[in-house]
């Protein structure tokens, strides 16, 4: 009965965890790694990636960013990422536009091995601050990424908070037009 009792309040607890349950993922970490990107939907030349791949754009470098994390221990930590910008992958790809107001209603879908979804906007990649810092990354402090997050990753580096959009394990950038 005590037993039951338990088990009973430590569901309770764990449903009402907040944060730290949350992101642990089950199993094996090392499952969820990511060998490469693919580009793929409305671009001319979609394309499949290797850090390899990768290090072969102008490379761009944030440094001391602290990214937000559900992970207390970690949170506010100063890193610095080195990848390429997000625009240049997607120039490379070069996006379909058939007419002028095309690209206005264009957005990009970036997808993980565990199927946690970001959306950015074109105009906000083109046309607004935020796109200078929008990385794919693939090291961190001088190093290749670990299995928590790597091999490829994305991040935003000029959110308010850089967490959500913060995206580990990082396979896949679909090019899509609203409405279409
Ligand atoms: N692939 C993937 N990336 C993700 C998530 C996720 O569930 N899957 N969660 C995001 C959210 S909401 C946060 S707050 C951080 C959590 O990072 P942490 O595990 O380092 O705390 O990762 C972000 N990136
Ligand atoms: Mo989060």
């Amino acid at each position: 009965m005590l037993k039951i009792l338990s088990n009973t309040a430590f569901a309770l607890i764990l449903l009402h965890a907040p944060a730290a349950f949350s992101h642990d993922k089950p199993g094996d970490i090392s499952q969820y790694v990511s060998q490469t990107l693919s580009i793929s939907g409305a671009v001319e030349k979609p394309l499949t990636l290797t850090v390899e791949d990768l290090k072969k754009f102008p490379a761009q470098q944030i440094n001391e960013l602290p990214l937000t994390r559900q992970n207390a221990a970690n949170a506010g930590k100063l890193e610095n990422f080195k990848g390429v910008r997000l625009r240049d992958l997607l120039d490379k790809a070069t996006v379909i536009a058939r007419d002028h107001n095309d690209v206005k209603k264009t957005i990009i879908i970036a997808t993980a091995t565990d199927g946690y979804k970001v959306v950015y906007s074109w105009s906000e990649i083109y046309n607004t601050a935020v796109g200078e810092d929008v990385l794919v990354f693939f090291e961190k402090d001088g190093k290749a990424l670990a299995d928590e997050e790597g091999r490829i990753a994305m991040i935003s580096g000029k959110d308010i908070r850089t967490g959500p959009r913060h995206v580990k394990w990082l396979k896949a950038l679909e090019v899509r037009k609203v409405g279409e």
